[in-house]
This record gives C-alpha cells, structure tokens and sequence, in this order.
C-alpha cells in the first residue's frame, strides 16, 4: 500500500483580497495533490485562512468593523478562489472555527504540561505585519531613523505580560532535525535556518495581553495566544487533534508543509519545537517556494500593481494561468511574471504544440477513418515514437515532479509533445492518404496511443483540459490513473466497443494580449 499523503498550504491572512502569490501556492499545492493521488497515494489536503492576531484586528478597527466581520467576508474571497482555480483541498480550515480553538488549547496544554511555558514580562520588538518578534540584532534603519525587520516592514517597542516558550531547550534537536536530508528545501533556506539557529535562541513570547483577537491561553483569560501558535496548530485541527482519529493515525506526521520563503523560520524552528515540546512527531518535509514578482517587482498598493488572481484566470484561462505558473519559474526560486509571458508561453507550447497536436490528429482521425479506432501493425517509427512518449510520461515527468521541480517535469513532458509534431511532420498522413491508406491508418492510432498518455500525464498541471481530451479519447474515469500509462489494454477495448472519436473541437485555442487603449 502506498504511503497516505498529507499536504498543506500556509494559511492566508485574510486581512485583505487574496493576491497572486496566495494563488501560486494554491495552485502549487494542487499540483502536488493530484500529482499524488495519480500515483495511487491516499491523500489529504489542507488550506484556509489565518483570521486572529493583531494585523487582522488593526485592519479591522481601521475599517471600524469587527475583526470577525472582516475575516468573513475576506475569507470567502480565499476560498473562492481556490474554487476558481480549480484548488482540490479536503478541508478550507478558519482558524476561528470552534474545533481549531479546541485544538490550540490542546497543544498549548501539552505544552504547559512538558514544563515548556512560564510567565515573564515581554519587551522587544514586533512587527505587525509579519506578526513576528525580532531580536534588536536583526533590524535595519532607514535614513529617517525607522527600523525596519528584515522582511522590510515596521517595528514597534511592545512590552506586556506574556507566556514565553522555551525555544531555547530546543537548540539540538533542531539542528538534528534540519541536518536531516529532505526536511527542509530549498538547500539554500535549510542553510539560512541552520546559521539562525546556531546563532543561538531566545525563549519565544507565545501570548498577548493588549488585544483579545486570538484563542485564549487555557486557565489565564486576560492573555491570547500569539497568533503563530494558533495559525501552526491548524496542521493538528484538520485531522481531529486531540483526539485519536483515523485521519490522525493515518496522515500525521504532515508529508510536506508548502509554503513561501518568507515563513521558513515559522515552519522549521518554531513549529518543530512546539511539537516535540508536546511529544508529537515533526512534519517529514518544508518546502519554501519562492515569490512571484509583477514584471520583476513585488506587488504592492502603493505601486498600484496588485492583481486579482481571479481576473487572470478569467483573462487567460484557469488551465493556461496554472501551466504557465508551474512553467515558467524554476519552483523554489523567485519568479516574475507578466501578460505577455503567460500569452507567449501558453501560445507556444498550449496551443501550437500540445493543441496543435491534438487537433491534427483527431481532426484527421475522425474525417478519414470515420473516428474509428482499430488494431493496427506498427512500424519502427510508430514504436520508437511510443516509446519516447512513455519515458517522459511514466518516468520522466513522476520524477521530476517527485522532487518538486514542475518546470523540468513540463520540460520533459513538452520534449515528448514535440517529437509527436515532429512525427507527423515526416510520416505527413495526410499526402498517405491516396497512396498508403493503411499506413496513414496506423500513424494516426500511434498519435491517439501518444495523445492518450500525454493527456493522461499532464492532469495535474491543466485538470480540466487533459479531462476533456481523455473524455474525448473515451478513456473511463477510473483509467487515468499513472499506473495506467503503461497499459494498452484501454484501446483494444476502445475498438472491441467500437469506439469513434467525434470532430474534436478546438481546445487550446490561441490567447491575445488585449491591446491598452491608446
Ligand atoms: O504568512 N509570491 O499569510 P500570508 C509567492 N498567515 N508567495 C507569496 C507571495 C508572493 N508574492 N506573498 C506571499 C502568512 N506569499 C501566515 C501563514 S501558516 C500557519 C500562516 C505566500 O497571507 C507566503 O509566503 O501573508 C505564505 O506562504 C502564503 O503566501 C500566505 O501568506
């Protein structure tokens, strides 16, 4: 039996709309499932939003609203777009949900009871936006005297009563943990964290007393808990922690924690020592992907160059926005985008090659051979074509995705695409017509044996898309599974049951870029 799966997103601040990094993880994070779930893993997804802490309760008194009003309403903006984008996740968790709170008591509970917490008074600094302490140590200064964290936002002096965390006992077990290969990637992060945490730690202040938005600390009301204990904990809540459940014994510890490089140190300091301080087993992996840049700028509102995820999905297409994300950036590293790239990029590999392929070649299928599929002898060229198509799809393609690495996984896959045109280019069916009708016959069915298993190796990347041209292939729901792609047994079916491929409709059809009015 293949392993269970379980794969998380970070959970969103919902103290604004959704912005296209929220997106790239999501999608990423959908690849990764479905990728899965193809292999035959049992899998559990989990995303949602982040609603307690001090940023969230500022927006909202800004807004003069509620803080829980606020997270409603953005909230279903998250989960909308995850619905948008096609986002395959099991549970959208909010952390104001009454199971999470219980979950977080829980934790902190186990916590208290290891001896890791006691009560002291905090002063430091704080930055609201990352909702993160800094040591003075870590700041910069702008010329104006403003000290700055070293993700760039403000800090302020904050001092209050607060519950700290011996993080300091966990000096090496963490260092164990983050020597140990695979747990966390990018290598260039696991580094950063190793020197972080070399560098010796700081107990961690772990409540707030100035504010009550957040989950309260078990048997000290006037204090909440500080808003990473809870947005960590979310990890537990989806599988029924505390209690022992099936999802509990069977997904955790989590596969992988996908989230952004910003949040490294959450993922791979913090949250490992909360769950050893409560006996629990860390998560197997933390991969940091890399930030998405507008035309190689961070999006902000003072620039003006924030995009709706949504309204580039509708622009380009659900599928073509998804490929060209996975695409384009080397995953792990920083990536920009722009309309022109996703025009440029999905018109050249969607439409002229992948589209293109299928298009000539079921067009050519149904108006010559009636859409029939038959058994057919075949050539050198037909077996050696097949045999590419394979490598990259059983092999090449899992393996690459495997290690996370999207981009060289479409590579491969897009190679195989291109060999196909090239193949039809030199056999030219369409000139065997009059002359070889037999052998035009067996070119056509070696391109739907090739288009069968290109379609079915690139779901999780254009889900839609690669559906419907297995839909029109006539391949059953329950045959597109990886383990099949090494199988024939689909087509002698398909001609056994007379199967007959209808007048493809056009399927990736070529994007414009709208033209700016002058
Ligand atoms: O950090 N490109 O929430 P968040 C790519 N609530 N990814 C980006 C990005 C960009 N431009 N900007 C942000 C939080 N992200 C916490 C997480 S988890 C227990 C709590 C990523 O809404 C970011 O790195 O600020 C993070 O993984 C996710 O989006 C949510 O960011």
């Amino acid at each position: 039996m293949a392993e269970p799966f379980y794969i998380t997103t970070a959970i969103n601040y919902p103290n604004g709309r959704p912005h296209i990094g929220h997106a790239y993880e999501a999608i990423a994070a959908d690849v990764i499932a479905r990728f899965q779930r193809l292999q035959g893993r049992e899998v559990r997804f989990q995303t949602g939003t982040d609603e307690h802490g001090l940023k969230m309760a500022r927006k909202a008194a800004e807004q003069d609203r509620t803080p829980r009003a606020l997270a409603d309403e953005m909230s279903g903006h998250f989960k909308a777009m995850d619905d948008a984008l096609d986002i395959s996740y099991d549970r959208f968790i909010r952390t104001v949900e009454q199971d999470h709170h219980r979950a977080s008591q829980a934790i902190w509970k186990a916590m208290e009871a290891k001896g890791d917490l006691y009560l002291d008074r905090y002063e430091g600094w704080y930055s609201i936006r990352d909702e993160a302490y800094y040591d003075a140590s870590e700041l910069t200064e702008t010329e104006s005297g403003e000290k700055l964290s070293p993700q760039g936002t403000p800090v302020e002096w904050t001092v209050e009563e607060s519950w700290f965390f011996r993080l300091s006992n966990y000096q090496q077990p963490l260092l164990d943990l983050l020597g140990t290969p695979g747990f966390l990637e990018p290598e260039s992060r696991r580094n950063e964290m190793i020197a972080f945490v070399e560098g010796g730690l700081r107990d961690l202040s772990v409540s707030r007393t100035s504010f009550d938005w957040g989950v309260k600390v078990p048997g000290s009301d006037e204090h909440v808990m500080y808003v990473w204990v809870d947005a960590l904990t979310n990890y537990l809540t989806g599988l029924g922690y505390p209690d022992d459940t099936d999802d509990w014994r069977r997904f955790w510890p989590a596969s992988l924690h996908l989230i952004g490089k910003d949040i490294v140190r959450f993922h791979s300091v913090y949250w490992p020592a909360f769950l050893m301080s409560a006996d629990l087993p860390p998560p197997r992996k933390v991969f940091g992907h890399g930030f998405l840049l507008n035309r190689g700028q961070k999006e902000s509102k003072s620039l003006g160059n924030v995009t709706d995820p949504l309204a580039l999905a509708e622009t380009f297409g659900v599928d073509n926005l998804r490929y060209f994300l996975m695409r384009e950036v080397a995953f792990g590293q920083d990536g920009s985008y722009s309309a022109e790239a996703i025009v440029a990029r999905c018109n050249a590999e969607l439409a002229n090659s992948f589209g293109n392929l299928v298009q000539r070649a079921l067009s050519m299928v149904h108006k010559n051979m009636d859409g029939a599929l038959r058994a057919f002898t075949q050539a050198e060229a037909d077996e050696a074509l097949l045999a590419t198509v394979r490598t990259a799809c059983r092999e090449k393609l899992p393996e690459r995705f495997e290690a996370l690495d999207f981009s060289q996984g479409i590579e491969a896959w897009m190679q195989a695409v291109w060999a196909c045109n090239q193949y039809v280019d030199e056999q030219a069916p369409w000139a065997l017509r009059k002359t070889d009708p037999e052998r035009m016959e067996a070119v056509l069915l070696t391109l739907v044996i090739a288009i069968r298993d290109l379609a079915l190796a690139i779901q999780p990347v254009i889900p839609t898309r690669a559906g419907a041209v297995l839909d029109m292939l006539g391949i059953a729901n329950d045959a597109r599974n990886y383990a099949d792609l090494g199988d024939t047994g689909w087509y002698d079916a398909l001609v056994a049951a007379d199967h007959r491929i209808a007048k493809p409709e056009p399927m990736f059809p070529r994007l414009e870029l709208a033209t700016e009015a002058a």
